[in-house]
C-alpha cells in the first residue's frame, strides 16, 4: 500500500495544515527524534520546514548571483561512510576494462540550412535511448550529447566540459559565500600524502585501502617511497591542527577546500555519480566544545540541504546515519539523502560528520583552556561533490535532454529571431536591434542571456539544441511579433508558450524563472513523496522495494538487523537494501510501536532502499 507521507511528503501536503496544527505536530516529531551525540537534539523547527519550503530571498532567486569557478562530483563526500570497510574488503579491486565509449555525434551537420538531412528537420539531436525503458544509456547518451563531459582514455574519469563546470562555479558560489559568512576559510594543502602520515589514521583508512592511488615511479626511477594521491585530506591536515592550535584563543579553526580527489573505485563507473578523480570541498574544522561542533554539523548540513533544494530543485531528506552507513572516524555522521525513481535507488547527496575527539586524540590537538588544562578539541569535517549535478541531471533531464533549473543554469534564456524567406531587410534589421535590447535589459536584471542568431541553423534545430542543453526559457522573436511588439516564451520543463509584450519581458521573464524553479521543486519532490511507503512488516517493505519505492519503517536501531535485512532484500538481479539515513523529520512514533523486522520496541524511524 501506498501511503504518502506526512511531512516527508510534498507541499502540497504540508499545506493542508494550518500553522498552530504543524507547529504542535512539530512539537511532537521533535519529542520523538533521537539524540545527537550525548546531549543535543536535533533542533527541528517550524522556522525550519518554513524555510524548506520557500524560496531563497530576493538577493539569490533567479539570476544566480554571479558565480565563482570550480569543483565537480565525487562519488563520495557524498558516500562515505556508506559503502566504506566491510563491503570494500571483500573483492581485491580488479581494473574493470571499460572502452572509452565514444561520444554520440551530436554534431550539427543535420541542421544545417541546406545540408543533407534538411533544414528543419531535428533528427540528429534527439536522444536514442528514453529515461524510462533503458535510464543507464539513456544518462550516458544525454551527459555526453548535451556536452557536458567526454569520456577519457582513463576509465573512471570524465572531462568536465565548460557547460558542466559552470554549473559547479554556481554551487561553489552558493555555497562559498555562505561557508564564509560561518567563519569558515578557504585554504589548500597539498595533493600528496606519505605512507607513514596516511598511516596515522590507520583503522580508517583500512577499510578504504584498496582505493587509494599511489605514485611509485618519477621518470624512470623508483621512488624510495611511495607516495599516495589525496582520497581526503585528514591526515594532511590534522598535523598541522596540532601545531596550530595551542590555546582556546586559537579555536574555532575552521578550515575548507575546493580541491581533486582521487580514489580507484573498482564499482561500475558512472559520469558524475562515481568517477576515480572528482572535484568537491572538503570542510575541517576544531571547536573548543562539544555544543559549537555539534551545531556547525547542523548549520553545514542545512547548507547541503539548500544546495540540493533551493539551488538544484532537488528533494533531500536530511538524517542521520546509522552505525553501520556511517564514517568509520566518526562520532556520528549526518546525511542529505536524494532519491532517483527511474532506478528506485537512493543516493547520498553530500555528509557532515560530527568527529568527536577521535582523531585529536590520534593527532593530539589540543589547547588549554581558561584554567590552563590540556583539552582535547571537538571536530568535524563535511564534504560535497560533483557528483551533486549528476543527481540534479538524473532528477530533471527527460528524453529531449537536460532541463536546468534556472537557478543553476549557466545561461537562463536563449533568444532566437526567426526571420522568414520574405520578410523585407529592414524588418529582419528591426528585429536584430530589438534582440539586443531585450538582451540588454535582462542582462540588467541579472537575467543570464544567450543570443542566438545564427543563420546556418534552422529555428527547429536551435529549438532542439538548446533544449537539449536544458535552458529552462526560449524567447522567440518572428515576423508577427514584430507587429505586435511582443515575444514568445517556451518553458523547457513543461512546454507552456506564453506571449509577453516588449515593456513586460525585463519583469516577466525574472518571474517566470522564479516559478520554473519552483515548480520543478514542486514536481521532484511530489515524486519522491509518491515513492516513498510507511512499512511496518518485513512483507510490506519487499514490495515497496520491488515497486522500486523507499521504504520508511519503525526501526530497533540494531546493526545485525540491518546485516540481516541487506541480505535477505537481495534478490537475483537486484542488490539488498540498507538505511539511507534516520530522518531528522519523521511521523510521530507513539509507545509500543513495533521494529518492521524484529517486532522489538522501535526507537526511531529509518529510511531504507536500494541505493548508489
Ligand atoms: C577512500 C580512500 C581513503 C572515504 C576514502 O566524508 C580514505 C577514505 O577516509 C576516507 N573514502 N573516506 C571517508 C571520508 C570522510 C570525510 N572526509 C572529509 C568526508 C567528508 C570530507
Amino acid at each position: 500500500m501506498l501511503t504518502r507521507l506526512w511531512l516527508l511528503g510534498s507541499q502540497r501536503l504540508l499545506s493542508a495544515y494550518s500553522t498552530t496544527v504543524a507547529a504542535k505536530r512539530l512539537g511532537s516529531i521533535a519529542a520523538s527524534t533521537f539524540e545527537l551525540g550525548s546531549q543535543h537534539r536535533l533542533p527541528v523547527g517550524l522556522a525550519e520546514l518554513h524555510q524548506r519550503h520557500t524560496m531563497a530571498s530576493a538577493e539569490e532567486t533567479v539570476p544566480v548571483a554571479a558565480p565563482a569557478a570550480d569543483a565537480a562530483p565525487a562519488a563520495e563526500a557524498a558516500a562515505p561512510a556508506a559503502a566504506a570497510p566491510k563491503e570494500k574488503k571483500e573483492k581485491a579491486p580488479k581494473e574493470k576494462k571499460e572502452k572509452p565509449k565514444k561520444e554520440p555525434k551530436a554534431e550539427q551537420a543535420d541542421g544545417k540550412k541546406g545540408a543533407a538531412g534538411g533544414a528543419g528537420d531535428s533528427k540528429g539531436l534527439g536522444l536514442k535511448n528514453s529515461k524510462k525503458d533503458n535510464f543507464g544509456e539513456w544518462y550516458s547518451e544525454l551527459v555526453v550529447a548535451s556536452e557536458l563531459i567526454s569520456y577519457y582514455d582513463v576509465s573512471g574519469c570524465y572531462i568536465l566540459r565548460p557547460w558542466a563546470y559552470a554549473m559547479w562555479e554556481v554551487v561553489q558560489g552558493w555555497f562559498d559565500k555562505r561557508i564564509k559568512q560561518l567563519g569558515v576559510q578557504n585554504s589548500y594543502f597539498p595533493l600528496f600524502i606519505t605512507e607513514d602520515v596516511l598511516n596515522t589514521e590507520k583503522d580508517h583508512v583500512e577499510g578504504f585501502a584498496p582505493e587509494v592511488a599511489w605514485v611509485t615511479k618519477y621518470g624512470n626511477s623508483t621512488m624510495e617511497k611511495p607516495i599516495a594521491i589525496r582520497p581526503t585530506s585528514e591526515t594532511v591536515m590534522y598535523p598541522y591542527f596540532a601545531q596550530w592550535i595551542r590555546s582556546h584563543r586559537d579555536l574555532p579553526l575552521r578550515l575548507n577546500q575546493w580541491t581533486n580527489v582521487v580514489r580507484w573505485e573498482f564499482k561500475y563507473p558512472t559520469p558524475f555519480i562515481r568517477s576515480r578523480e572528482f572535484l568537491w570541498q572538503e570542510g575541517h574544522t576544531a571547536f573548543a566544545t562539544q555544543e559549537e561542533a555539534e551545531q556547525e554539523v547542523l548549520d553545514i548540513l542545512e547548507l547541503y540541504r539548500g544546495v540540493y533544494e533551493d539551488v538544484l530543485a532537488v528533494p533531500v531528506t536530511k538524517g542521520k546515519k546509522s552505525k553501520k552507513e556511517q564514517f568509520a572516524g566518526a562520532f556520528y555522521t549526518t546525511t542529505v539523502e536524494a532519491y532517483i525513481p527511474e532506478t528506485g535507488r537512493g543516493i547520498q547527496g553530500a555528509t557532515s560528520h560530527c568527529l568527536g575527539q577521535n582523531f585529536s586524540k590520534m593527532f593530539s590537538i589540543q589547547f588549554e583552556d581558561d584554567d590552563r588544562q590540556k583539552q582535547y578539541v571537538w571536530q568535524n569535517s563535511w564534504g560535497l561533490t560533483t557528483r551533486s549535478l549528476g543527481v540534479m541531471i538524473m532528477t530533471h533531464a527527460d528524453d529531449k535532454g537536460l532541463v536546468l533549473p534556472p537557478r543553476v543554469a549557466p545561461k537562463q534564456v536563449v533568444i532566437i529571431p526567426i526571420p522568414k524567406a520574405n520578410t523585407p531587410p529592414e524588418t529582419v534589421q528591426a528585429m536584430m536591434d530589438k534582440v539586443t535590447e531585450l538582451t540588454a535589459a535582462l542582462e540588467k536584471e541579472g537575467v543570464r542571456v544567450v543570443t542566438d542568431t545564427r543563420t546556418n541553423y534552422t529555428p527547429g534545430w536551435k529549438y532542439n539544441q538548446w533544449e537539449l542543453k536544458g535552458l529552462p526559457l526560449r524567447m522567440e522573436l518572428g515576423p508577427k511579433d514584430m507587429e505586435n511588439s511582443a515575444v514568445v516564451l517556451a518553458r523547457r520543463d513543461t512546454g507552456a508558450k506564453e506571449t509577453v509584450g516588449w515593456a513586460d519581458v525585463a519583469a516577466r521573464v525574472p518571474a517566470l524563472l522564479e516559478t520554473i524553479q519552483a515548480d520543478m521543486f514542486a514536481a521532484a519532490k511530489g515524486r519522491t513523496a509518491d515513492c516513498t511507503e510507511v512499512c511496518h512488516s518485513f512483507e510490506e517493505f519487499m514490495a515497496a522495494l520491488n515497486n522500486k519505492h523507499m521504504a520508511l519503517t519503525p526501526w530497533a536501531d540494531e546493526e545485525e538487523i540491518e546485516e540481516e535485512v541487506k541480505k535477505k532484500s537481495t534478490t537475483p538481479d537486484a542488490m539488498g537494501a540498507k538505511t539511507l539515513c534516520l530522518p531528522f523529520e519523521a511521523p510521530p512514533l507513539p509507545e509500543g510501536t513495533k521494529c518492521f523486522y524484529s517486532g522489538k520496541p522501535a526507537k526511531n524511524w529509518a529510511l531504507w532502499g536500494r541505493s548508489y
